[in-house]
C-alpha cells in the first residue's frame, strides 16, 4: 500500500515539474524574409508573431527580420535544415532542392486563381510533399502566403516570347525562375532582390517580373519599367519552414497556437490581397504604369516543356497536379 501512494506521489510531483518546466519555457526564434516594410507579408508575418508572442504568454517570441537582413532565399532554408532557432519564408521552389516535388508545385501557368492553389496545398498530394519536406528536416507551416501573379515589368512592351528575345529579366536566384524565364524566351539574370531596382536604374538588367503588390510596395513604378505584361506566369507565394527538430522540442501547446497563427495569418493575406488587387492596378496605373495583354497561347506553348518531371520527381507529379485542378474546374 505504502509503495503504490509513494509511487502516486513522485508521480504527481514529477507532472507538477513538467507543468512547471513548460510553464517556465522560453523560446527565441529569428524569422528571415527578403520583403519589403510597405508589403503585406512583411505586415503579415510581423502581426503573426506579435500573436503568438501574446498568446504564449511569452514563452514563444519570434523575431522578424525582412529585406533579407538574415540569411535568405536558399541560405535561409539551409539554416533550417541545420537546426537553427530561425524561420525561413520563402517561395516553395526554394523546398524543391530538398522534395523536388514541391518544384512541380511551383511550375509556371498552372493556377487560373489563389484559391486553385490554396485549395491544391489542402489536397493529399501536397501533404505527402510536406511529410516529405519533414523528412529532410523541415516542417511547413504555411505554403500560402500569396503575394500575387508575377508578371513581366519591362521598358518595351512585350506580347509574344518572341518580343523577350535577348532581353536580360531579373529573376530569384532558383532553378524554377531561371528555367521559366528561358522558356518564355528571356535571358534569366539572377539577382537578390535587394541588388534588383539598381540593376534595372543602370541598365543591367531590361526588367524583371512581379505581382503588382511587388510592383507597388518597393516602387518598381518610379524605374524605366513602366510597361506591365500580364503574363502571370508564376503565382508568387511564400511558405513558412521551420526546423523538424526545432519545432519537435517546441511543448505541443505552444505548437497548436503557432500552427493556427500562422495558418490564420495565409487566410487573412489572401483574403485582403485579393480584395485590394484592383485598387493596387488602378494606383499603378496613376504612376504612369501600362498593363498590356499578352498571347497567352504562345506563352503556354513556350512552357510547355517544362511539365516534363524533372530529377527526384514523382513520376506523374505533374499530371497528378493537373487532375487536382481539373476535378476543381469541373
Ligand atoms: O522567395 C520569396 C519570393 O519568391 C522572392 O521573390 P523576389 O526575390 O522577386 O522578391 C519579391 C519582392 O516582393 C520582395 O520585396
Amino acid at each position: 500500500m505504502k509503495k503504490g501512494l509513494l509511487l502516486a506521489l513522485c508521480l504527481t510531483l514529477f507532472s507538477a515539474s513538467m507543468a512547471f518546466a513548460a510553464d517556465d519555457y522560453k523560446l527565441v526564434l529569428k524569422l528571415s524574409h527578403v520583403f519589403s516594410p510597405a508589403e503585406q507579408l512583411t505586415k503579415s508575418m510581423d502581426a503573426v508573431a506579435e500573436s503568438i508572442y501574446e498568446k504564449t504568454d511569452g514563452a514563444i517570441e519570434i523575431q522578424t527580420f525582412p529585406q533579407a537582413q538574415l540569411p535568405a532565399y536558399k541560405e535561409g532554408v539551409e539554416q533550417v535544415v541545420r537546426g537553427a532557432k530561425f524561420i525561413s519564408v520563402e517561395d516553395p521552389s526554394f523546398i524543391g532542392d530538398y522534395v523536388p516535388d514541391f518544384k512541380a508545385l511551383y511550375a509556371p501557368m498552372l493556377y487560373r486563381s489563389f484559391d486553385e492553389y490554396v485549395e491544391l496545398t489542402r489536397r493529399d498530394i501536397v501533404k505527402q510533399m510536406m511529410a516529405k519536406a519533414e523528412e529532410q528536416g523541415i516542417k511547413i507551416l504555411a505554403l500560402d502566403y500569396i503575394y500575387g501573379f508575377r508578371n513581366l515589368i519591362t521598358k518595351k512592351v512585350i506580347t509574344t516570347p518572341a518580343d523577350l528575345n535577348g532581353m536580360k529579366i531579373r529573376t530569384p536566384g532558383s532553378k524554377s525562375y531561371i528555367d521559366t524565364l528561358t522558356a518564355m524566351g528571356a535571358t534569366a539574370t539572377p539577382l537578390p532582390w535587394g541588388e534588383t531596382l539598381s540593376a534595372v536604374q543602370q541598365g543591367v538588367v531590361d526588367g524583371l517580373e512581379g505581382s503588382e503588390f511587388t510592383n507597388l510596395g518597393t516602387k518598381v513604378y518610379e524605374g524605366p519599367t513602366k510597361n506591365v505584361a500580364t503574363t502571370r506566369h508564376i503565382l508568387g507565394t511564400c511558405g513558412v519552414y521551420i526546423s523538424t527538430k526545432v519545432w519537435n522540442e517546441m511543448p505541443e501547446k505552444y505548437r497548436a497556437i503557432v500552427q493556427e497563427e500562422f495558418t490564420k495569418g495565409a487566410n487573412d493575406m489572401v483574403s485582403l490581397l485579393k480584395s485590394q488587387h484592383g485598387d493596387v492596378v488602378k494606383e499603378l496605373e496613376s504612376y504612369g504604369v501600362k498593363f498590356n495583354e499578352v498571347d497567352g497561347d504562345a506563352f503556354r506553348k513556350a512552357l510547355a516543356p517544362l511539365y516534363q518531371e524533372g530529377p527526384g520527381m514523382t513520376p506523374g507529379v505533374f499530371d497528378a497536379i493537373f487532375g487536382e485542378l481539373d476535378s476543381m474546374r469541373k
